[in-house]
């Protein structure tokens, strides 16, 4: 459930980028610091482990408006992909409004993505958390690179739901503004409902 904060007239969603280590989920994050202006963007915050990094930055979009008269205040988190930062990862995963997972599109890490998603699947049920419910989109990284696989596949081995999925480049940026605005509509979409009868404005 997204945080409401009265004080601040401002409900905070957390989004999780999720998926193997070196699938693109930090390379997202910073693409989408940069494009944020200024006054509308936190720092962005580095945890260190020993070998990689939980990054997160918050920020409010422009173009969404308010709901109820709150702002909606955005935070996106990145999780460690290695194996033994699973305690990192469930940590990172508590209270998430919404998750991406980024798969590497690489022939050679479909074992990983998997492997990944179902880790994802526990460490959502350990939190009484759905992944069959869970607002969730796929993003298809690494386009630019010879060697991936067909969409149509990837698809196949991953997206169970059929949810939104998106073909990204995030060195470059493309498809990486898509796949932020899906997650957020869904995590906007199921708020409105949960709260009911409210409508967004401009502001
Ligand atoms: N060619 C290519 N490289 C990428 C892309 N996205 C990320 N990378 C590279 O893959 C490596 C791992 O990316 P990173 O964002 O750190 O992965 P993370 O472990 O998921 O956070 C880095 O060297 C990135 O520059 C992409 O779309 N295409
Ligand atoms: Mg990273």
């Amino acid at each position: 459930m997204p945080l409401v904060s009265y004080s601040s007239r401002e409900i905070v969603c957390k989004i999780v980028y999720y998926g193997p280590g070196r699938s693109g989920k930090t390379t997202n994050l910073q693409y989408v610091h940069a494009q944020v202006p200024e006054d509308r963007k936190g720092q962005m915050v580095s945890l260190a482990t020993e070998m990689d990094r939980t990054l997160f930055f918050d920020f409010l979009p422009l173009e969404l408006g308010k709901i109820s008269g709150f702002r909606t205040r955005f935070q996106l988190y990145t999780v460690p992909g290695q194996v033994y930062y699973n305690a990192t990862r469930k940590l990172v995963l508590q209270g998430a409004d919404g998750v991406v997972f980024v798969a590497d599109s690489q022939r050679r890490q479909a074992g990983e993505n998997m492997e990944s998603l179902r880790n994802l699947h526990e460490n959502l049920l350990e939190q009484e958390m759905d992944i069959r419910t869970v607002p969730l989109v796929f993003q298809y990284n690494k386009r630019d690179l010879p060697d991936v696989l067909p969409v149509a596949l990837l698809e196949e081995q991953l997206n169970f739901r059929g949810v939104p999925s998106f073909e990204a480049s995030a060195v470059t940026g493309l498809g990486v503004f898509d796949t932020l605005r899906a997650i957020s509509e869904l995590v906007l979409r199921r708020l409105e409902k949960r709260v009911g009868g409210v409508s967004r404005s401009a502001g």
